[in-house]
């Protein structure tokens, strides 16, 4: 069978890319996800990924031209169906060797699969997502969290269901993990009136009021200063609820940070502020804009409790949130997490990440959320690889579902524009 692959939306400002050179020729075999081409936006030279794994049949755009989105690049002879997403994980645990051990304490059986289920569906999520992306099937950007997975579900299964969360611009992770349905979300991408915002809010702005988790603030630490109010309002009325607020470490740099988190301490609100130190601040290495690195250290400034955890290991963190709740509920908040992780792709999908250093990446990627805590379960917990593989083949058949779903999804009619809008 023959597929055309087109040219995605890599320009923010919709004009024009320049195609410079191709990294397969025709009449190779290439895989889904390997880099196929280089072009050139206003921002950077970056590849792009094919989206299918066959032969190269033709290309269509020669090195120095210029490509719109949308526009067909090449041609594919694809003779097999694609590989399944579950096989990925396992394809890589092999390079998992090396991983700091995790050690489990006597948690049950179905509350650590339900960890690794929801981990899965994170990343495969987010790897479908990305293919979406690379079809243009799905319009604008988004900012994806592989390789962060952990810190969400840890933190999320740490809290009761009438606790909230707040989050960011890289929020399909903490929706996930909070309990919001890959549909509602895979819907809300498309921009479809099914989405968990009525598809205005898109991939930065992911949230459902019901399932506690206000729509994600695209403004670095905008989430902060709401976050200490809203835990002033549990507090005010005798609740002993909590609110989780992820944010990344270049939010520490924001004057909203510093309020915030004053505010809290003095007031001893029930807030856990959850740092998600993946090291950089869009392309920047946190070494560049701060001396002290160590973020938890800024809590004790302002004189309440920090703690630097381990953020790709699920059990850490999760065991950390419940302290850290269990001391907010007890009037003891708030509480500042520094979850240390590593995003395993650019800041955006326009970002080629060209800025983390070979070793760095190495050594992170070989500590996985994931891949971790697959050998963990499988060493210390006697589940089988064959469990986890159905765990990832019941995730799989679910996106599949949902991406279907969200291709038929209603749009927004245009009367509907000032629906919902104050004023
Ligand atoms: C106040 C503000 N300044 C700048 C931006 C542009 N911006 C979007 S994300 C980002 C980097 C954020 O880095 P970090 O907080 O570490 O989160 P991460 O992307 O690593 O998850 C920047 C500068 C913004 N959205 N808001
Ligand atoms: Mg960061």
């Amino acid at each position: 069978m023959e597929i055309q692959m087109k040219m995605p939306d890599l320009a923010t400002t919709g004009s024009d890319v320049r195609l410079v050179r191709w990294l397969v020729s025709p009449g190779q075999i290439v895989k889904r996800g390997q880099p196929l081409v280089e072009i050139e936006t206003e921002k950077a030279v970056s590849s792009v990924e094919s989206i299918a794994t066959g032969l190269l049949k033709e290309v269509r755009v020669l090195p120095g031209g210029m490509v719109s989105a949308g526009q067909a690049i090449a041609v594919f002879e694809v003779a097999t169906t694609l590989p399944a997403a579950a096989d990925r994980i396992s394809e890589s645990a092999a390079s998992s060797l090396g991983a700091v051990p995790m050690v489990l304490p006597h948690y049950k059986r179905a509350f650590l699969l339900s960890l690794y289920e929801r981990m899965v569906l994170i990343r495969e999520f987010e790897e479908r997502v990305r293919f979406l992306f690379l079809e243009g099937t799905m319009a604008g950007t988004i900012h994806q969290c592989q390789g962060q997975e952990a810190t969400a579900v840890g933190v999320c299964s740490a809290l009761r269901a009438n606790d909230w969360i707040t989050s960011t611009f890289r929020g399909h992770g903490h929706a996930l993990a909070k309990g919001l349905s890959p549909q509602e979300l895979l819907d809300e991408l498309f921009g479809a009136t099914t989405g968990c915002c009525k598809g205005r809010g898109g991939s930065m702005h992911v949230g459902n009021m019901d399932q506690g988790m206000v729509p994600g603030i695209a403004i670095v630490a905008g989430g902060i200063p709401l976050a200490a109010g809203m835990a002033l309002a549990f507090k005010m009325q005798n609740s002993s609820q909590v609110v989780a607020c992820f944010f990344g470490d270049g939010a520490v740099a924001e004057g909203a940070f510093h309020e915030g988190i004053n505010m809290a301490a003095l007031w001893k609100l029930p807030v856990i502020f959850v740092c998600e130190n993946n090291l950089y601040g869009a392309s920047t290495h946190i070494s560049k804009v701060m001396k002290n690195t160590r973020i938890s250290d800024r809590a004790a400034v302002y004189g309440f409790r920090g703690q630097t955890v381990d953020g790709n290991d699920v059990v850490a963190v999760f065991e950390a949130t419940r302290h850290a709740a269990a001391d907010c509920r007890a009037g003891n908040g708030p509480v500042l997490l520094e979850l240390l992780t590593y995003r395993r792709i650019g800041h955006s999908r326009r970002d080629p990440c060209h800025y983390q250093p070979a070793a760095e990446r190495e050594a992170w990627l070989s500590r996985d959320p994931l891949l971790r805590f697959a050998t963990c379960l499988e060493q210390q917990a006697a589940i089988s690889a064959a469990e986890l593989a159905e765990i990832k083949a019941r995730v799989d058949h679910r996106i599949d579902e949902a991406v279907q779903n969200a291709k038929k999804a209603p749009l927004p009619a245009v009367e509907a524009l000032y629906e919902g809008v104050f004023g």
